[in-house]
């Protein structure tokens, strides 16, 4: 745990200051960048939000435009190693954060890794289930208020984070929104949260319901059409709601070769180590206990009946 105080201080001397996400950000990442900007900004500090990829999830870009968030590609900026780069939701060598001209000098991130030496400033609080929950105890230190619109997004984040207090959360997420809920606007976050699929959406779950493989509390799905992924996480909670299902892997033909979604309802069998064990030598991947994603650069190592036996064989070593 560190003071916002120290970053405050380092961030002043910066001369162009980047917030950066990780890629194809989601609700927790461009909340904790919002947050942080506004922040910033009340103690004279200006900031841009950037990200790498693309938004993907409609509900994502609907809260962009209602509380006029300020993020862009990174690309539309001429950044150069000059600049200062801030780090939120993600950290420094991770596979999902594009390495862009300019130093990473902080990281605020709640995955679970480790504290680069060569970062003036690093917290790492991966008991939280949100950094949008680091952000908000950044307004606490300070004893600043956040506005209707930060709060609102911050309470959005948390929520879409654990999975509505389903998944990793910890007492200070709870807390947190308890304090943000008397600020927020509770109905957009409500609508934003219930709103994440589209009618468009069906045929994949269609697709899914028709080529899912189910053994031993485990199911598995891929998509050989591709679907975006973050309907792929969508899915892959969808499915885990089943009874009987404890482990679900999904798999899907994308730009960057094969994109993979992991969810465990077993802590025996903790998804981001999982996924690791499974990919070794083809790919990589990452994250949470209970959920975690990865990915296989050339499709060319990708053999489905493999990952299926392999995943198999981990889901009975856990039951
Ligand atoms: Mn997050």
């Amino acid at each position: 745990m560190q003071s916002v105080k120290k970053l405050i201080k380092i961030l002043k001397n910066k001369n162009r200051i980047f917030i950066q996400t990780h890629n194809y950000p989601d609700h927790d990442a461009v909340a904790s960048a919002f947050a942080l900007q506004y922040l910033l900004r009340n103690l004279k500090i200006e900031t841009k939000i950037i990200y790498h990829g693309d938004i993907l999830r409609d509900s994502l870009q609907k809260m962009n435009e209602r509380l006029k968030i300020d993020i862009l590609p990174h690309y539309k900026y001429k950044m150069n190693g000059e600049d200062s780069i801030v780090l939120v939701d993600s950290n420094k060598k991770n596979k999902n954060v594009a390495e862009l001209k300019g130093n990473v000098v902080a990281v605020i991130d709640h995955h679970p890794g480790e504290s680069f030496e060569d970062l003036e400033f690093c917290d790492i609080r991966s008991n939280y289930g949100a950094c949008a929950t680091i952000i908000f105890s950044y307004f606490a230190e300070l004893k600043m208020e956040p506005s209707a619109e930060v709060a609102t997004a911050l309470h959005t984040a948390i929520n879409f984070d654990t999975h509505q207090f389903t998944r990793n959360v910890s007492p200070i997420d709870i807390e947190t929104v308890a304090m943000l809920y008397r600020v927020s606007d509770v109905t957009l976050v409500n609508s934003l949260v219930r709103n994440s699929i589209k009618i468009d959406d069906f045929k994949y779950y269609r697709y899914l319901i028709d080529n899912i493989r189910i053994e031993n509390n485990f199911a598995y799905c891929h998509f050989t059409q591709g679907c975006n992924k973050d309907l792929l996480a969508i899915l892959a909670d969808y499915i885990l709601s089943v009874e009987e299902i404890k482990f679900v892997l999904l798999s899907t033909q994308s730009s960057e070769g094969i994109s993979f979604c992991v969810r465990s309802e077993n802590p025996k069998i903790p998804a981001n180590t999982a996924i690791q064990t499974i990919l070794q030598g083809i790919g990589s991947g990452g994250g949470h206990i209970d959920m975690a994603g990865g990915r296989i650069p050339e499709t060319k190592d990708f053999n489905q009946e493999k990952i299926f036996k392999k995943c198999l064989s981990i889901a009975k070593s856990g039951s």
